[in-house]
Formats: C-alpha cells, structure tokens, sequence
C-alpha cells in the first residue's frame, strides 16, 4: 500500500523529497488541489472541507498512512480527519517552533506562515507551551504572496522577490537568529533566502519540517509492522487536471523545483 500526501499545491513535494530520501522503497501518491491553491486566506470551514475531500480520495487509494503535508491544512482538518479515520494513521504538520526554540541563541525567533496556520489553535499551542516558559519571543510574519509564487516556479525578478529582501532586513532588525518555514511550499526559497542571509552578512538558521516529518512517519510505519520492502513508484493527482494520473509521474512533476531542494 502506499504513503498518501496531500497540499493544496507543490508544497507537500518539500516533504516528499525527505521521504523519498528516508524511505526510498515505499510508494507515493501525491494529492495536489491546485484547483483550490492558495488556501491559506480561506476561512477555516473551507479549509476543512477541502481537506477532508483530499484525505477521503487518498484513502479510497488504499493508503496506508496520510501525510497532510501543509501546515494550513493541518491546523483545522487534521483532528476532523483522524476522528473521521480512526484506524488510518494521518501525520500534520506544525511549524517547526520546538527545535527553533533550542537553537535560538537571542531568544528572538520568527515563524514564516500562511495566516490560517498562524491564526490556528495548533500552532498558538505550541507557542504557549514552548515559547512562554523558555522566555522565547515569537514573531509572526507573513505574506500572502508566497504561496502563488513558489506556485509560479519563484521569478526572481517580482515584486515578491523584492519584499522577501525587505523581509531578510526585517528579521535582522527584529534580532531574529532563527527563522522557521511554517508552510511546506516554503522550502523552495530556503537558497534564495540564504543567499539574502549572507549577502547582509547576517547569521539566520533556517529550520523546516521536513527531516522530522519522513522520521516519524518511518517509526509509525517500523511500530506497526507497515515498512515497503521494495518498488517505489509515484503517482500524482491534480484536482483541474485530467485524470491520467498513472502516465504522470511525481519525478517529472518535482523536477522544476530540484534545485532549489537540493540546496
Ligand atoms: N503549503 C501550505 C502550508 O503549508 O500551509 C500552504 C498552502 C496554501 O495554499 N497557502
């Protein structure tokens, strides 16, 4: 059986390319609704409902275990999804606070999101029970342009571009030494934003989930008994496409974005 994931675009691929790595002999199906892309300005009902729609066709494909692999996804379907799946283990994805927390040395920390997951319970959680008793200040920044740029294979020369510049600038006069990506379609820009990094000649550790998220899907899988043996092959799914999905594999899809992944 395959490892399903799911984001409202190429996001979920930042994930996937940890996966792929960690457990190269499972099989993958990718589910992006790049008909609904962005999500992360659609109010939270929404949110739920195209993630519950997502979670049932990847589950229809006999998954065996289900990645939501974006952030704004998570923070209102991810608790609906496991209870309407009790027995399917379904993996979410907060921002990356807790390893950032430790490694911050200025106790000033940034988080990089879409404004649903910042408005989210799940994230505030995690900032009230790590944040507070560490003495840690947590800055949220965001930018509803990211996502349909990193959608848009990220043109240097935009005005996104231009304020994600600004935005480097911002985090150094903040005294942020630690910067984390909060949604998965952020990645991609992790090299763009280091060359900014050390162009000011700042020090900014960048930390994203995608390392932790392949490691406890490998030890829910090890627990149960569920680890591939052999055969990886992808498939890919896109909601305002046809459905020749089998002729359409992941591998061609993720190129474009090699670079910058490989960073
Ligand atoms: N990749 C999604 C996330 O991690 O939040 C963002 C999705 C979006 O559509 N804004």
């Amino acid at each position: 059986a395959p490892i399903g994931l799911f984001d409202s675009g190429v996001g979920g691929l930042s994930i996937y390319k940890h996966l792929a790595e960690q457990l190269p002999a499972e099989r993958y199906v990718y589910y992006a609704d790049t008909l609904h892309v962005p999500y992360g300005n659609r109010d939270s009902d929404d949110i739920q409902a195209l993630t519950l729609t997502a979670v049932e066709w990847l589950y229809q494909q006999g998954c065996k275990l289900i990645v939501i692999a974006c952030n704004s996804a998570s923070a209102y379907a991810l608790d609906a999804a496991r209870q309407q799946y009790p027995q399917l283990p379904i993996v979410g994805l907060v921002p990356a606070l807790k390893p950032a927390v430790l490694t911050s040395q200025s106790g000033h920390v940034a988080v990089l999101a879409t404004k649903a997951t910042l408005n989210g319970t799940l994230l505030n959680q995690v900032i009230a029970d790590i944040a507070v008793p560490n003495h840690t200040i947590v800055t949220k920044y965001f930018d509803p342009n990211l996502v349909p740029w990193v959608e848009a294979g990220m043109p240097k020369i935009s005005e996104t571009a231009k304020h994600l510049r600004q935005q480097v600038q911002q985090f150094a006069d903040d005294d942020i030494d630690c910067l984390v990506l909060g949604c998965t379609h952020y990645p991609f820009f992790k090299d763009f934003l280091m060359d900014e990094i050390e162009a000011l000649q700042l020090s900014i550790q960048i930390l994203d989930s995608g390392h932790a998220i392949a490691a406890r899907v490998q030890s829910l899988l090890a627990h149960r008994g569920l680890l591939a043996a052999q055969n990886p092959v992808a498939q890919i799914e896109q909601t305002d496409s046809p459905h020749d999905y089998s002729s359409y594999p992941l591998i061609f899809y993720a190129s474009k974005y090699d670079n910058q992944l490989n960073g």
